[in-house]
């Protein structure tokens, strides 16, 4: 057997350089390269690796381990999973930094690879520094932090066990159904022995990701629910991006009139004035999408895993004879609501389906209500856009002025807050790519992180990352690799001195949107009611390298984005919105607990409604 002396860490880089993927015939490189912080738990294992690999495999050097996490998972997503970053830390707090971008990454089903250091695998220098110790084992240690957060975990504690790890690790990465965070923890001593590998392991290997197709039976029965069906309606998730099935969903729905619908993540499976576009659906809905949902017959689910805001917490389909068709790449979604499950890709699946219905249509009637909930629909976006709302702006005006700047290739990102409802009912899509929400884990701080990523994903396009003043202040620091490394982003920040969404939240749960707000503890009340903090985004901004734009109206809101789009370094465009001025909910409804007894006559209240609303929540069995 031929062999190539490495250490473990070397070998790893080796082995990441040399994989790929191929899709419908086209190859490309898997992963891009690795995001890093150094500390003394990698520094000198894979630091020393990816020091000697560093002109053909790239190191960025990112300001927080979370951080990168959020950059890389943004980077597969605007890859459709077909391409990755790496993440190294350090042991400890480099490591569970990383917990939460982990976390992000597997809800919402996007590749990253995680390589944080670990303990010394020969003990006997423990407590390391920064090591967590147990009375009742020496095997255990804060990496295993990542288990329930990993769809593969493993820890190396032999040069040689890297031989069955990597590999089981690139199926877990480029698998459609089971990808998300995979981690490898590193002990710090093994990182830098040596091992002779295989040199098999570090030859060309092409991953290649199927187009499976879904059980021939079943799709003809599902055929057939579609022809008996009335009042049909589509669902279109993330999978219709992922795939690239947007042409197809297209085609289907034109051919046959059924009306789609969009989640967060399938947001641009179809254009916005495309004829059969309903909007968002769920909680942040549009009107059409809530009332064609709540009486659909058939519900066609593609690519979706049903969160609660898609199904409103169970109470979108009101329908007693509704029935559900999943079309997904996961066993495990494709079950949900008891399904007809089409356990398949979603381009195949669609154009196969729409071959097998020809001649089917939804009928005039269905058609033109569905003109009608467009038509109004439009109307209703045009009214928020340009709401004349003052002296502050409205939220929903300045997305509309974003929206008329911006070209139609280029991305908005955003992930928590009240935005991203806004956004997913207000936003005009024009590109498959052009609307970017994180809203698996809705994790603040992944606005300006994740930007960063969809600009290394494709530079080409402005990147506009519209944050809200909360979000921002919980992480921004990666403003500073931006500038670094030359990713031009162009931050939307949005002041409305806290948090509008959970203070909405506690007010509507008889909370008075306690503690919500950024200002002065009250010393005559004892609670934070006095003044407003003065807080300056744009300094900060500045201070980060970022050129800083403070904007008062629309008017000079307009200007800033003229100007930045001019400037070829990252800008940040400050402007106060007014937190009272809210987009509607449109005959939608949000699960969340209000308490069953409560000395407060407004909790008291709440609790009322909300036991009406739950009443409506459906098994689905
Ligand atoms: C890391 C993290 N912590 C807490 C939350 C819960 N949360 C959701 S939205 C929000 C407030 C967001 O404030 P801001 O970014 O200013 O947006 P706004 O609500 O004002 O629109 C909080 C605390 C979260 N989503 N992520
Ligand atoms: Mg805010």
């Amino acid at each position: 057997m031929k062999t190539r002396k490495l250490t473990m860490a070397q070998a790893i880089i080796e082995f990441l350089k040399n994989q790929y993927v191929a899709r419908d015939g086209q190859e490309r490189a898997f992963v891009a390269g690795c995001f890093g912080i150094f500390g003394h738990g990698n520094v000198a294992g894979l630091g020393q690796a990816l020091y000697q690999n560093a002109d053909s495999f790239r190191y960025y050097f990112t300001k927080n381990e979370q951080a990168m996490v959020l950059t890389a998972a943004a980077f597969a997503k605007m890859n459709n999973r077909l391409r990755i970053l790496a993440c190294t830390s350090s042991i400890g707090p480099g490591a569970t930094n990383m917990v939460t971008g982990a976390a992000t990454a597997t809800i919402n089903r996007l590749p990253v690879l995680l390589l944080p250091g670990d303990i010394f695998a020969t003990r006997l220098v423990a407590p390391v520094l920064q090591q967590l110790e147990s009375e009742h084992t020496q095997d255990i240690g804060v990496n295993d932090c990542f288990k329930p957060v990993s769809r593969y975990w493993d820890r190396i504690n032999r040069p040689e066990q890297l031989i069955t790890a990597l590999p089981e690790a690139m199926r877990v990465l480029t698998s459609q159904a089971e990808t998300g965070a995979v981690t490898l923890g590193l002990p710090q001593d093994v990182q830098a022995e040596a091992f002779d590998y295989p040199v098999e392991l570090f030859e060309k290997r092409v991953w290649t990701i199927p187009r499976s197709r879904a059980d021939v039976s079943l799709l003809k029965r599902a055929a057939e629910w579609i022809r008996q069906s009335k009042k049909p309606l589509i669902i279109a998730g993330g999978g219709v991006i992922y795939s690239e099935a947007t042409e197809q969903l297209s085609r289907f729905a034109q051919q046959t009139g059924i009306p789609v619908a969009e989640t967060q993540a399938g947001k641009g499976s179809l254009r916005y004035d495309h004829s059969q576009a309903l909007g968002a659906i769920g909680v942040t809905g549009t009107l059409g999408a809530n009332i064609i949902g709540r009486e659909a017959d058939l519900v066609i689910a593609v690519g979706t895993r049903y969160s609660d805001f898609t199904t409103a917490s169970k109470t979108a389909f009101q329908n007693p004879d509704v029935r559900f068709i999943n079309i997904n790449v996961a066993e495990f979604d494709a079950a949900k609501h008891s399904a007809l499950s089409l356990v398949a890709d979603a381009r195949v699946t669609l154009e196969e389906l729409r071959k097998m219905v020809e001649g089917y249509d939804v009928g005039a009637d269905y058609r033109a209500r569905v003109d009608k909930f467009r038509a109004e629909w439009d109307a209703e976006v045009d009214r928020i856009y340009h709401l004349g709302h003052g002296p502050i702006v409205s939220q929903g005006e300045v997305i509309g002025a974003i929206n008329e700047f911006s070209r139609p290739q280029d991305v908005i990102v955003c992930a928590a807050g009240t935005l991203p409802g806004d956004l997913h009912k207000l936003w005009r899509t024009r590109d498959p790519k052009g609307y970017h929400l994180e809203y698996g884990y809705s994790c603040m701080g992944y606005e300006i992180a994740g930007g960063l990523g969809i600009k290394m994903a494709d530079p080409q396009r402005e990147v506009y990352v519209i944050v809200g003043d909360g979000s921002y202040l919980m992480m921004a620091q990666e403003i500073v690799t931006s500038i670094q490394e030359g990713y031009k982003l162009t931050v939307i920040l949005l002041d409305n001195h806290g948090f509008s969404s959970i203070g909405g939240l506690s007010e509507s749960s008889g909370c008075g949107g306690f503690a919500t707000e950024y200002r002065y503890r009250n010393e005559n009340s004892g609670l934070l009611n006095g003044d407003y903090l003065p807080i300056n985004f744009a300094a900060n901004a500045a201070s980060l390298g970022a050129y800083a734009i403070k904007a008062t109206d629309l008017t000079s809101l307009k200007t800033a984005l003229a100007e930045a789009s001019e400037c070829d370094r990252t800008t940040v465009i400050t402007i106060a919105v007014d937190r009272e001025q809210r987009v509607p909910i449109y005959e939608s409804w949000w699960d969340v607990p209000v308490a069953e007894v409560s000395e407060i006559e407004s909790v008291r209240k709440a609790r009322g409604e909300y036991e009406a609303k739950k009443r409506l929540e459906c098994y689905f069995l």
